[in-house]
């Protein structure tokens, strides 16, 4: 993409509405603009972030055997009133009546729509276990909207369902949710600690939040320092054997962790000793619940079992933070400069840097090397527009790509481009013909 054809409106200064850095730093490089409170345009650069955070969700979530679905933004009054949520949902709800007078509501969640359409569609334990998911706008009128995309009013979630014959069963559905939780967020360079959590409006027993630990976090969360060494990145397990999974899900659930709102601090005392208690804030990216029969009672959501008996099906759901996560992504990755990406996540992997506009060596080199990336299947986003070099360094350090290669008329004498680290500002001569290599090898 050529920086000349695209649409990137960057502000120069700090915005005054915005008060965390992700929210400050998502406005200043020209990724979202607010068109009401708690609710974005994504701009081009913000969306293809969003895409590929939803793109992993979605890999992970296959993986672990999950069906993707979509169901709609809109949804009938009738299912809610069934399941009692109508009115205990409140004005968090956004309630809308059509032309014919009929209640609708824009879903803040989708619970009950699913219980309805897995009903319909099986009778029979031979049918379980199913999960169903989708990736789809919510709406949620909260009291107050803040920090940009982390608190919305409207917002993409990945939400998934299970089904399943026995409560043995279901907790193995809730198990594979969490593992591939703690890939997912491995995959897209975070560290989120799993917690035992509140389970709010969506009800249920046992439910863990994943949070990303972050000084801006709306939630406190205390922690057993032990999760600073688990092996993150290599959650690695065969899941269709419960034993394994189980085990892995233990490893993590084992160890004292919880938000503010389940922290029990005598607890805390007897189970983690003093140098390894931990404090601190967190941002919430996922949250997973198994609630039972709690949905397909009301809504006689039941299968046959083995014994030919009718069983109400038991069932979880299980929540990400889509649109949360751009912002969470840059509070966990930034420095004073800009944003910093994670290269499973960045726009573009790499920024090319014309220094001389117009100098005929300058544009040739750069246009050779913009193709051959090109060509190669790497994402590059290409400085080619007529500006001083400091404005060109201040903003491609701020959209905060993985590299940089620079170019202009003093290297290109050698024969050389300078391909910068955007993480570690690491600066490394390379000959231009080795350019290309050292993004495709
Ligand atoms: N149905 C369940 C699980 S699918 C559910 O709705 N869970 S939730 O309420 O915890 O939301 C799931 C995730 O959506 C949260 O962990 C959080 O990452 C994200 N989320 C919730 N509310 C907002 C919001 N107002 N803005 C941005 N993201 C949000």
């Amino acid at each position: 993409m050529r920086l000349s054809q695209y649409f990137m409106p960057i502000l120069r200064d700090d915005p005054k509405e915005a008060e965390i850095v992700s929210h400050k730093l998502m406005l200043r490089a020209g990724m979202v603009r607010q068109e009401a409170a708690g609710n974005y345009s994504w701009l081009p650069m913000g969306f293809r972030v969003l895409k590929k955070i939803e793109q992993i969700v979605r890999e992970e979530q296959d993986r672990a055997g999950a069906l993707e679905v979509l169901m709609p933004t809109i949804q009938p009054a009738e299912l809610w009133k069934k399941s009692g949520r109508y009115d205990a949902y409140g004005k968090e709800m956004l309630r809308i009546k059509d032309r014919h007078d009929r209640e609708m509501l824009y879903g803040p969640t989708n619970e009950e729509m699913i219980t309805d359409i897995f009903r319909q569609g099986v009778q029979s334990y031979k049918d379980l276990p199913r999960n169903l998911y989708h990736i789809q706008w919510k709406f949620r009128d909260e009291v107050r909207p803040r920090f940009g995309v982390m608190r919305g009013r409207e917002f993409l979630m990945k939400d998934a369902y299970s089904f399943d014959v026995s409560r043995e069963a279901g907790q193995h559905s809730y198990n594979k949710m969490f593992v591939s939780y703690l890939r997912t967020f491995a995959r897209l360079g975070l560290k989120a600690v799993p917690m035992r959590a509140e389970t709010g409006p969506i009800g249920g027993s046992d439910s863990h939040e994943f949070l990303v630990l972050a000084d801006t976090g709306e939630s406190g969360v205390f922690f057993d320092g032990d999760f600073h060494e688990m092996d993150w990145g290599k959650v690695e397990v065969d899941y269709d054997d419960a034993g394994a999974v189980a085990k892995l899900v233990e490893r993590f659930t084992s160890k004292y962790a919880a938000t503010d709102e389940k922290h029990d601090a005598a607890e805390f005392e007897r189970r983690v000793p003093a140098a390894k208690r931990m404090t601190g804030r967190g941002i919430e990216v996922g949250h997973i619940f198994f609630f039972g029969t709690k949905y397909s009672e009301p809504l006689g959501c039941e299968v046959q079992g083995a014994d030919g008996k009718k069983v109400a099906v038991q069932s979880g759901s299980y929540g990400i933070g889509v649109s949360r996560l751009v912002g969470g992504i840059i509070e966990a990755s930034h420095d004073d400069a800009g944003i910093i990406w994670p290269e499973a996540v960045a726009p573009f992997q790499v920024g090319l840097i014309n220094l001389k506009v117009g100098d005929a060596a300058s544009d040739e080199a750069c246009l050779k090397i913009y193709q051959a990336l090109q060509a190669k299947g790497v994402d590059v986003l290409f400085d080619d527009k007529d500006g001083g070099a400091g404005g060109k360094f201040a903003a491609m350090d701020l959209i905060g790509l993985p590299w940089q290669v620079i170019i202009g008329p003093r290297g290109l004498k050698d024969g050389i481009a300078e391909v910068k680290c955007r993480k570690t500002g690491a600066r490394e001569n390379v000959a231009l013909d080795q350019v290309v290599g050292r993004f495709t090898a």
